[in-house]
């Protein structure tokens, strides 16, 4: 069979050893393609991240097409117009769970520990030593609870905060724990209301686009702050600025932004309160991503349907 691979942000000859290596341990003979050098020829699988459109479009009998990450916000559009009878498959995990706890925990002990009210106080030299409010009243919210939700939300839990998450369906993911109250999104604004650190962990969809706007944030305690470490685009900037400036919210932990890379002017770049990284909270590991890959191709051979099939209704 044939895999084709377009992948930017990776040189190809790792995807292809890595491919290979794990078709080897699963019986499977595989030829590894190079999409972006030899377009037009035609693949059984496609592993992609941010193909462009025309390339998709030649790809005549795709068996199914892999998304070389969780989000597939930017794929599907082109999924639906190009090919719709195509099922869309998106990493579920494979590594990236625990870098996401590790800029999580970092981010929550960074806004328990009042690290950005420090940083203030450095600026003018003042030796201040401030008040720690009590861990048991300081929640750590999730709104989404998938594998990167999941992931963080367990190492918050080692760290002795209590949890509180917010979901589409208001239950955990299958056969998941968790140790708080989990909402439906019905109940966003009773969830936010007891949110010290609201982590963001969901998708970006028709549905999410622009729902943590002034209102929405607005209802988070006083001295709040936000991580986003999933789309960009689920929340207004302009919004976040207002309330950190009324100091209403405390500061936010950023790395995706609604157009990437972050333009130069952009405020958030300088604002005291907030920290700006690239895009880089949980990146995808070409290992783990292609086993997953090899360990579902098999499954489908085999007359299986494996998991983290897109619901393109659901847009996630
Ligand atoms: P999952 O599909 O496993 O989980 C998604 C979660 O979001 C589920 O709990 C789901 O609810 C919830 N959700 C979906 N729609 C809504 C909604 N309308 N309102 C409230 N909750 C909703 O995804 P992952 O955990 O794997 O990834 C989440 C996102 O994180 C990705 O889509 C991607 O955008 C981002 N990401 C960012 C990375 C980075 O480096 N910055 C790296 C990896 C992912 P339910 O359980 O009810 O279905
Ligand atoms: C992803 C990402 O969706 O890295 O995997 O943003």
């Amino acid at each position: 069979m044939k895999l084709a691979v377009w992948d930017p942000d990776e040189p190809f000859r790792r995807w292809r050893d890595a491919l290979a290596q794990h078709a080897g341990e699963l019986r499977l003979s595989v030829e590894v393609i190079d999409a972006a050098s030899e377009p037009d020829e035609q693949a059984d699988f496609a592993l992609v991240w941010k193909p462009p459109a025309q390339w998709l479009a030649g790809q005549q009998g795709l068996r199914a097409v892999f998304n070389l990450g969780a989000g597939v916000d930017s794929l599907l559009p082109l999924m639906r117009v190009h090919a719709p009878d195509v099922p869309l498959l998106r990493l579920e995990d494979a590594g990236m769970g625990r870098q996401m706890a590790d800029y999580v925990a970092e981010a929550v002990l960074h806004a328990y520990r009042r690290m950005d009210d420090y940083a203030a106080l450095q600026t003018q030299g003042t030796w201040e030593p401030l008040v720690l409010a009590p861990r048991t009243g300081f929640g750590i919210g999730f709104l989404g609870l998938g594998h990167m939700g999941l992931a963080a939300a367990r190492r918050v839990q080692a760290m002795e905060f209590p949890l509180l998450a917010c979901t589409r369906s208001g239950t955990p993911r299958a056969g998941a724990d968790f140790p708080g109250p989990i909402y439906g999104i019905d109940r966003l604004y009773e969830f936010l209301a007891q949110c010290r650190v609201l982590v963001l962990l969901l998708p970006l969809t028709p549905d999410t686009h622009g729902l943590l706007d002034y209102a929405a944030l607005s209802q988070l305690p006083r001295g709040a702050h936000v991580v986003n470490a999933a789309r960009g685009a689920l929340l207004r900037s302009a919004d976040l600025l207002d309330l950190l400036d009324e100091q209403h919210l405390g500061g936010a932990t950023l790395d995706v932004f609604e157009s990437e890379p972050l333009p130069p002017d952009d405020p958030l770049w300088s604002h005291p309160r907030v920290r700006v990284t690239p895009h880089v909270a949980a990146q995808t590991l070409v290992g783990p991503a292609a086993a997953q890959v090899m360990r579902k191709i098999a499954a489908i051979e085999r007359g299986e349907s494996p998991g983290g099939v897109v619901d393109p209704r659901l847009g996630y």
